[in-house]
């Protein structure tokens, strides 16, 4: 793999559902030695710090069931610009969250650099979800929808740009709970799923030919959102939505190398690491092991 000048940002940002603890996401993933990892591959990690998001104590709910939508619609809108500074000086952008709402700004700022951004979509969800089919009015269980141009206006439209992605850019990996407007808005949009079930069928390295084969051809640049509950809670306890039987620890290091091998991405980001709820950072060290075969690290 060609070295890499990789700028990290950290966005400590917990307004995208209720779990308290995901906004230490960041300083985790720094502590399980994300920075030496990416060095020691020969890589030059420039870290940007972290984006300034309000304290849920601050934060007063406007007028609608998109909770917190106000403080996101700002954190999101920092984030894009910060992510668009890094894309204009052509480096790679590699985003720490924080809980998954995070996308929304990450897709905003990225996308503004391609005519055909693909995106790898790896999490037990869809994020599909608009204010109407949402069961919790948590704005982390919306970013592919509003990266779609579907959902708030003020999500939106963050950049003054929308949609950020097409829907036949998209690849869904460990997909295995999905509410219904979600499945509906997949059905209709023609979007690619890998649900549990083709992981198991195929496996992951068919479903990883078949998913880099498919936006190698298609788009000129790959995002790859990483929502560490696609891992199986066994393997990734520290999460505030888990669901039983996910990929493994072992099939997303395979993932992770075949896209190091295939060299498409050209940024990408780790989300809902919640060390309060995890087992001595297990889930953040499982992200750092996972980052170093994502950026070329290989045994022999
Ligand atoms: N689909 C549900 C649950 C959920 C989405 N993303 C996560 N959980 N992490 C929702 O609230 O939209
Ligand atoms: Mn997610
Ligand atoms: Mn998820």
């Amino acid at each position: 793999m060609e070295k890499k000048n990789i700028s990290l940002i950290g966005v400590p940002m917990d307004l995208g559902q209720m779990r308290r603890g995901v906004d230490m996401g960041p300083s985790a993933i720094r502590y399980a030695g994300a920075i030496e990892r990416l060095e020691q591959l020969g890589h030059k990690v420039e870290d940007l710090g972290d984006i300034r998001i309000d304290q849920p104590e601050r934060v007063h709910t406007a007028d609608t069931n998109l909770r917190n939508l106000d403080a996101v619609v700002k954190g999101s809108t920092e984030l894009a610009q910060k992510v668009k500074s890094v894309k204009d000086k052509g480096d790679f952008p590699l985003i720490l969250g924080g809980d998954h709402s995070i996308a929304i700004g990450s897709l905003a700022g990225i996308s503004q650099r391609y005519d055909n951004l693909g995106v790898i979509w790896y999490d037990a969800h869809g994020d599909l979800n608009t204010g109407e089919t949402s069961p919790s009015g948590n704005i982390h269980g919306m970013p592919l929808a509003v990266s779609l141009g579907i959902g708030h206006p003020d999500l939106v439209n963050i950049l003054d740009y929308s949609p950020k992605i097409r829907p036949e850019n998209i690849v869904i990996i460990g997909a295995r709970s999905l509410d219904e407007g979600e499945r509906e808005l997949i059905k209709d949009k023609g979007m690619r799923v890998y649900t549990m079930h083709e992981v198991d069928r195929m496996g992951m390295t068919r479903v990883m030919e078949d998913a880099i084969d498919y936006l190698k051809e298609k788009t000129d640049g790959v995002h790859l959102s990483l929502d560490l509950d696609g891992l199986d809670p066994s393997d990734a306890p520290g999460v505030g939505t888990p669901v039983i039987g996910g990929i493994s620890y072992r099939e997303s290091h395979l993932a992770m190398e075949m896209l190091a091998e295939s060299d498409i991405l050209t940024s990408a980001e780790f989300v809902e690491v919640n060390p309060i709820l995890d087992d001595k950072n297990k889930t953040a060290r499982v992200a750092v092991a996972l980052m170093g075969s994502l950026f070329g690290e290989k045994l022999l």
